[in-house]
C-alpha cells in the first residue's frame, strides 16, 4: 500500500463550514510534505453538505468525497477505510474542534505504532462538564469491561495503519462505537497502540442527540463485553 496520509472526517450537515474547514486541512496537510489526501464520508445531510464536498471534490484532486445513503459515521469510517489510498489514516472532525498538530503526532506514531489514540484526558479538553463527565463515565466502564486502559473513545483524533483495521471492517458499528471495536480487535490480534494527549475545544452543539447516543454505546459496551466473555 502506497505511503502517505489518509485524512478521513465524517460529515454530517455541515455545510456551514465545510469548504473552509477543508481548505485548512488541506493546506496544513500540504506542509507535512508526503502525499495526501482528505476523505469526506457524508452519509443522510440534510443541507447543502453533499452539494458542497463534490464540488470541493472536482475542485481539487486531493480530496475525495463520497455519500452513504443511511445515516450513522461508523458506516461512513468503514468505506473511508475501504476507499484509502494510504497506509496511515487518521481521522478529525469537520468542526475541527481538535489541535491539528495530531496530525503530526499521529504520521509520526503509525511509523511503528497500528493505532494511535488521541486522548482528551490526558492533553487538555474545553467542553461542558456535563458531556466531560458522561465520556468519563464511559471510558471507565469501557475499560473496566473489555480490559483496555485507553482514555478517550471518540471517533474524531484517531489515527490507524489501514492494512491492520481492514480486516476488522465488516465488524464496524454502524454509528459510533466502532472506536471501541478497532481497538478491542487490534489489541486481541497483538497490535501496537500508543494513546497521545490531544487539545480539544469544542463548544459547538453536537450533531449527536446526545442521550439516546448514550443508551446506544452503553447497549453496544455490554454485548461486546459479554462475547468477550463466550470467547
Ligand atoms: N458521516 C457522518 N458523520 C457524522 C454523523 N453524525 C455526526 N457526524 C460527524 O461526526 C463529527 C463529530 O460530530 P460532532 O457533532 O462534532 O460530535 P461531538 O462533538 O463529538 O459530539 C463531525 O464531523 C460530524 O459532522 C453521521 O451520521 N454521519
Ligand atoms: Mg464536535
Amino acid at each position: 500500500m502506497a505511503s502517505g496520509l489518509t485524512i478521513f472526517i465524517p460529515v454530517y450537515n455541515e455545510a456551514a463550514i465545510l469548504e473552509g474547514n477543508v481548505r485548512a486541512v488541506t493546506d496544513y496537510a500540504a506542509r507535512l510534505k508526503r502525499p495526501f489526501e482528505v476523505i469526506l464520508g457524508s452519509n443522510g445531510s440534510t443541507d447543502r453538505t453533499a452539494e458542497i464536498g463534490v464540488a470541493l471534490a472536482k475542485a481539487d484532486p486531493r480530496v475525495v468525497f463520497f455519500h452513504v445513503p443511511e445515516r450513522g459515521p461508523g458506516r461512513a469510517f468503514a468505506e473511508g477505510v475501504r476507499r484509502a489510498r494510504y497506509d496511515r489514516f487518521v481521522t478529525l472532525d469537520a468542526d475541527l474542534s481538535f489541535d491539528m498538530r495530531f496530525v503530526d503526532d499521529a504520521v509520526a506514531a503509525l511509523e511503528s505504532h497500528d493505532a494511535v489514540v488521541g486522548s482528551k484526558g490526558l492533553g487538555m479538553q474545553k467542553r461542558s462538564w456535563v458531556r466531560i463527565a458522561a465520556s468519563n463515565t464511559f471510558i471507565r466502564l469501557t475499560n473496566l469491561l473489555l480490559g483496555m486502559p485507553y482514555r478517550d473513545y471518540s471517533i474524531g483524533a484517531k489515527g490507524y495503519r489501514t492494512d491492520a483495521i481492514r480486516p476488522f471492517l465488516h465488524k464496524v458499528d454502524a454509528h459510533t462505537f466502532y472506536t471501541q471495536q478497532m481497538l478491542f480487535e487490534l489489541t486481541r490480534a497483538g497490535g501496537k497502540i500508543i494513546e497521545i494527549p490531544v487539545r480539544c475545544e469544542d463548544r459547538r452543539a453536537s450533531r449527536f442527540n446526545l442521550l439516546h447516543e448514550g443508551f446506544y454505546r452503553y447497549g453496544k459496551l455490554f454485548a461486546l463485553w459479554f462475547r468477550s466473555l463466550l470467547d
